[in-house]
């Protein structure tokens, strides 16, 4: 038994038909992809990996980056993705903590990589954006047959890195029956069926892009066209070809910002998924305006995986993330006392599911600050649920910024900056962005007769920290507007500096 392999790969050793499509209409068979994940799975052994081990991966999404999570599933090991915009400093502490022994990179990062693998004894292989490099190489001459290793329901699968309000990242450890039990309630939740073909153009190095749509559409037996990332043209030029679609809100309002996305382009689509952001209620109704599809919005966490949905059939209510999944218990309660509220209330939400992680890697008190003794998990999100059970995202508990989909905890950034020479402190918040929602902004505190300058700030980050968390605008202030217990006062910044970029286009 191998929960995830039985209900995710095992199935592909029967299809001849195409599963994955390329932009450029070249296919990959499900035998194809069985068979290519047996002879990763057998070079992973080889190179010392066990059930249990952690195999890590930076690479440029690609069938090949995709095939190595089926061969690490089928190994028994635990996948460890890593979004490409991660430097080497943020590399270096993840390969520390989670000790891996194996990492896949990108050929142009080996001479970075290979000196961190190497002081971590971690086995490195290469892999291109084309599919080529030492792992494709390696595995040519290994056996396709391979036994999936055995393991159970509660056995590990996976480990997500996400940072917190400390500004240190945490390794989110999500089992077999984590993820499979999610696969299958969102499947059934959202009617996905063999004939599906999903355009997938999100990352899959966050549980949106691998754990619901992969894992969803392979449970389902369906395809997907497999675009290396959102390219508004790729994705208007492949649309007509696709049923179904997921997507965080930046991709909707890149779309609608197009007037070639139209009810021709979209007549023989299925359905339209978005979540990892809020998706502005004005977005909602705009989409519907102009092609007739109501976004179906869903809400979740990596500690998590889906947790509501907006339902199939009935009212997809703009501005909500619908109800509880089947198995999901959701309450409503007071942030700093967890007494649960009555109906109607906003609180912080706090969810209790089969699809609920294990626990951070090796930081058992930070997992138990996240737990009620009952066994909730306290999402850190501010919620109401409405009488007819809808569940309103109405805001966070956690200092966290969300720009274009990607987490950003403004901690990690002010450490950096405050650590900067002439730097007193700092203050980092989120501006509404027309593109990504919401985008980094840095407010800093230069010290007494210091010569700063916000453009040096920025370009003196891209080193330590990855792009997407590096601030799109930087202000320099001769002090932070502070509350009566010292604590400075972001919503004061926001409401000073919210107005910076352009307005929201929807
Ligand atoms: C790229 N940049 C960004 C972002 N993406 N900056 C801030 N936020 C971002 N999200 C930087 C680039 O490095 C570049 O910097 C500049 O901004 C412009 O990039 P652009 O070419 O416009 O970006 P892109 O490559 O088109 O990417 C935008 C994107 C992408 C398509 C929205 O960020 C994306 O795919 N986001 C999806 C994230 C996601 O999958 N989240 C799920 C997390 P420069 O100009 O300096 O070079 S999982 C999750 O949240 C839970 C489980 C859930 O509920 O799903
Ligand atoms: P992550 O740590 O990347 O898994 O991000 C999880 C967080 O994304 C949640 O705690 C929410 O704050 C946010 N999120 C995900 N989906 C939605 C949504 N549909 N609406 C609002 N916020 C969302």
């Amino acid at each position: 038994m191998n929960p995830l392999a039985d209900a995710l790969v095992q199935p592909l050793a029967g299809r001849e038909d195409a599963v994955l499509i390329r932009p450029n209409g070249s296919t990959v068979t499900g035998v194809e992809l069985h068979n290519r994940s047996g002879k990763i799975a057998n070079l992973l052994v080889e190179a010392g990996v066990k059930p249990g081990h952690r195999v890590a991966m930076q690479a440029t999404k690609s069938i090949e980056a995709l095939t190595l999570y089926l061969a690490s599933i089928r190994a028994g090991a635990l996948f460890l993705p890593l979004n490409t915009a991660y430097t080497a400093a943020e590399l270096e502490y993840f390969l520390g903590d989670a000790e891996p022994i194996v990492a896949i990179c990108d050929p142009k990062d080996q001479a970075v990589l290979g000196s961190i693998a190497q002081a971590n004894g971690v086995t490195l292989f290469t892999l291109a954006a084309d599919g080529s490099g030492s792992l494709t190489d390696s595995a040519a001459g290994q056996a396709a047959d391979f036994k999936n290793a055995e393991r159970g329901p509660d056995d590990l699968a996976a480990i997500l890195y996400t940072s917190g309000t400390t500004g240190c990242s945490k390794g989110a450890m999500l089992s077999h029956d984590n993820l499979l039990s999610n696969a299958e309630s969102l499947s059934e939740a959202w009617r996905f069926t063999e004939k599906d073909m999903l355009l997938h153009a999100l990352p899959i190095f966050h549980a949106h892009g691998l754990f619901v749509a992969v894992n969803v559409l392979l449970r389902v037996g369906g395809k997907m066209i497999f675009m290396p990332r959102f390219d508004l043209e790729s994705v208007l030029a492949r649309l007509p070809k696709a049923t179904s679609m997921m997507g965080v809100p930046t991709f909707y309002t890149r779309l609608l910002g197009d007037e070639r996305f139209d009810r021709h382009l979209t007549a023989h689509m299925r359905l339209f998924i978005s979540g990892s952001a809020p998706l502005l209620a004005e977005t909602h109704h705009a989409f519907e305006a102009r092609n007739g599809h109501r976004i179906l919005e869903r809400y979740g966490m990596t500690e998590t995986t889906m947790s509501t949905s907006n339902p199939y059939d009935g009212e997809r209510r703009a501005g909500t993330v619908g109800m509880p999944l089947p198995r999901v218990e959701a309450r409503i309660a007071n942030a700093e006392t967890g007494e649960a509220l009555p109906q109607g209330d906003v609180g912080v939400l706090e969810v209790r599911a089969p699809n609920v992680f294990k626990g951070y890697w090796r930081m058992p008190e930070k997992t138990a600050e996240e737990f009620r003794e009952d066994g909730f998990l306290i999402t850190g999100d501010i919620a109401r649920i409405d009488e007819d059970g809808y569940v309103t995202i109405v805001g966070r508990a956690k200092d966290l910024v969300i720009s274009g989909g990607y987490n950003v905890y403004p901690k990690e950034v002010e450490i950096e900056i405050d650590d900067m020479d002439g730097v007193l402190e700092s203050a980092v918040i989120g501006g509404p962005h027309p593109d990504f929602g919401e985008a980094v902004v840095a407010v800093v505190v230069p010290e007494a007769g210091a010569d700063l300058d916000g453009e040096a700030i920025k370009l003196s980050l891209q080193d330590k920290l990855a792009k997407f968390k590096c601030p799109k605008a930087v202000f320099l202030v001769e002090e932070l507007p502070r509350n009566t217990m010292g604590k400075v006062q972001k919503n004061v910044l926001r409401d000073d500096y919210a107005a910076h970029f352009a307005p929201a286009k929807t």
